[in-house]
């Protein structure tokens, strides 16, 4: 395969891999001069025409999804019998290599990159498409650590019969959900619980489920509970640990009903990895509650000690408390007296000189450290400062001070302020073309307030940050609010279909570009015999259609191949007729045995003898019959 050019642009350059249903080469695209990944079908299956239509549709619409998370499809096509699907190219590995290098990922990388092949899955779901094969193998992980799911859709392109055909596609036996084995109804929830496993193994290092054989294992994920994460590794957090004991539960109605519910844990977990915050369904449903019947005895027990541990716990802080608050309103009273006694004492005994170097200290909160330290420096007193951030006061203004009111100060005396240094300050940092989820959290660790609001975006899919204010870089107010605008997708504006009847291919794909519609599927698909000029269109010119939609278009096919044969026509005796003569020549192509007119006009006689073309077939010939003003004149077969 390798040297081969497919489509007429896609070299194939090597081959990097073969999954159980096709072959993945890397490949140049000649036409935009990139590299592609072409997947191509594995020759066993191109001779069920079934699976190979369905393959098609498949790949078809899962080329409509455009996400970060998601191998884009840039184009599916067959050459003889070849089937081919051509991809965005992935210069990284499978998840399922990384784990298997690593071993065990940490939970936080493990959650890290759960969130990103949920948010594709979700984005899938919304565009009404379920994987139904996720599993580490499809998951490819970029050099930069970005996540991208692959073979969207395809899955259902295999039949359960496919399935056992091919011995390594049974590999994802192991992540398929209790439905799937059972061969019984999948949904959107099937591929939350393939995550759930996956999210298991790279925590755990290890699959839940695993046997000799695809039936045993299919069995267990039916039958068996899973050891739960925390018991294989206690340092995992019991947020994620709960995560994935949701979306691996057997009954679909007590998993996670959406990708959106399973990413808004995942989000939250990586603030709050031993939050109990994930809400399992029908609790009175769970085995371990009868557990806990047999040991309610203890339970209370435990319970009761506790209880007075604790009241003991405050009886003695009881006593304590009142001991310190004798001491401190003994102490406060002495003070006092003290107080009066030596001001009393004083005012008799002071010396004048005394009196002018001593100052009196007021209440400087409020007032700005500049004067007040000016003040008090000229007066001899030695003015300590120490900076506290405040987001009230303004910066330089004092906020507390280590000298109560009215006290005095003598000249080489110290007083301590404590001077506020503004508020808190926060940069901000960079959010666009993040997860909104993702990018709230963020702001909220920043210590900032995230307010959300929605806009349309040309570029980025719904749910994904395209600006925010302020900006990355700008310094905030710490608890200030950052608004983080979130894409709603591309407007989508109308547009009015242009008539394409009798335009080129090549015209109609400009007329189409220039009304903001893209070509669509040309008809009919396969016949050889094509003119390049458009009969009909779907939908119909000046039909009022969002933009960007496909336009269909049909090509006339190709008369049939004739030859020409040319024959000279002369009239026996002219003078018979008048100066023009009514010419009728009518031909019946053996191939088609169709009668048509040639020819029905008033010619000069002066143009005789006239030349005929007749159209004869590739093998066959054309019965010719000449009437001059009405009658026959002469009949004949061609060549
Ligand atoms: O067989 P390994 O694991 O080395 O990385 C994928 C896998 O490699 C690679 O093809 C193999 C079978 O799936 N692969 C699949 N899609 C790809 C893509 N879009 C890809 N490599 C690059 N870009």
């Amino acid at each position: 395969m390798e040297g081969k050019t497919l489509g007429n642009r896609y070299e194939l350059l090597e081959k990097i891999g073969g999954g159980g249903m096709a072959i993945v080469y890397k490949a140049k695209c000649t036409l935009l001069n990139r590299f592609v990944a072409v997947k191509i079908l594995r020759p066993e299956f191109v001779n069920d025409e079934e699976f190979v239509k369905r393959f098609r549709i498949e790949a078809q619409s899962a080329a409509s999804l455009s996400h970060p998370n998601i191998v884009s499809i840039y184009d599916v096509g067959h050459e003889e019998n070849i089937h081919y699907i051509v991809m965005e190219f992935i210069d990284g590995v499978t998840l399922k290599d990384y784990i298997n290098q690593k071993k065990q990922l940490s939970w936080k990388e493990s959650v890290k990159i759960a969130v990103q092949i949920c948010s594709a899955i979700e984005h899938a779901h919304r565009n009404h498409i379920v994987h139904r094969d996720i599993k580490p193998h499809n998951i490819l992980l970029t050099e930069q650590g970005i996540a991208k799911v692959t073979d969207f859709g395809i899955a259902r392109a295999v039949s359960s019969s496919t399935i056992t055909m091919v011995g390594s596609t049974i590999g994802s036996v192991h992540y398929f959900s209790p439905e799937q084995a059972r061969g019984g109804y999948t949904d959107e929830k099937s591929d939350l619980y393939s995550l759930g496993i996956a999210l298991y193994e790279m925590v755990t290092g290890k699959l839940p489920f695993d046997g000799e054989t695809p039936v045993a294992i299919a069995l267990k994920h039916i039958q068996q509970e899973a050891q739960q994460p925390l018991e294989i590794d206690e340092n995992i957090p019991k947020g994620v640990n709960d995560i994935i004991m949701k979306a691996i539960k057997k009954d679909q109605n007590k998993r996670y009903q959406s990708a959106t519910e399973m990413l808004n844990d995942m989000h939250r977990v990586l603030s709050e990895p031993d939050g109990s915050f994930v809400i399992q369904e029908n609790q009175e449903d769970m085995p371990t509650r009868r557990v806990k019947a047999i040991s309610s005895e203890d339970l209370s027990k435990k319970d009761e000690y506790k209880i007075k541990d604790e009241e003991k716990k405050k009886e003695s802080k009881g006593d304590r408390l009142t001991v310190w608050l004798a001491v401190a309103t003994s102490a406060i009273i002495i003070g006092l007296f003290t107080y009066i006694g030596y001001s009393f004492v004083y005012n008799f005994v002071k010396p004048d000189e005394a009196t002018k170097k001593e100052i009196k200290v007021e209440d400087y909160t409020g007032k700005s450290i500049d004067t007040v330290r000016e003040k008090l420096a000229s007066a001899g007193i030695k003015v300590k400062e120490r900076e506290k951030t405040n987001d009230k006061v303004e910066k330089g203004i004092i906020l507390d001070q280590n000298v109560a009111v009215g006290n005095t100060l003598k000249p080489d005396g110290n007083i301590e302020f404590i001077v506020s240094s503004g508020p808190k300050m926060v940069k901000m940092i960079d959010l666009k073309k993040q997860d909104y989820r993702q990018a709230s959290s963020k702001v909220t660790e920043l210590g900032l307030v995230p307010r959300i609001e929605e806009e349309f975006n040309e570029t980025l899919v719904a749910g994904l940050i395209t600006r925010t204010s302020p900006e990355e870089g700008e310094e905030v107010k710490s608890g200030s609010e950052v608004v983080l605008y979130k894409s709603k997708g591309p407007e989508i504006k109308t547009t009015k279909v242009p008539d394409l009847k009798g335009k080129t291919r090549m015209e109609a794909q400009k007329a189409l570009a220039d009304a903001k519609l893209t070509l669509g599927k040309v008809f009919p698909e396969d016949s050889k015999n094509l003119t390049d000029k458009i009969v009909s269109q779907k939908p119909e010119a000046q039909s009022e259609i969002n933009e960007g939609s496909p336009v269909d278009i049909y090509l006339e096919t190709n008369t049939l191949a004739r030859k020409i044969y040319s024959v000279s026509l002369a009239l026996n005796n002219p003078d018979q007729y008048k100066d023009k003569i009514r010419v009728k020549v009518e031909v019946t192509p053996s191939d088609t045995n169709k009668t048509e007119n040639l020819k029905d006009d008033e010619i000069e006689k002066s143009r005789f003898p006239l030349t005929l073309a007749i159209p004869v077939p590739e093998n066959g010939t054309t019965s010719v019959v000449v009437y001059l003003d009405g009658s026959e004149f002469t009949r004949f077969v061609a060549p």
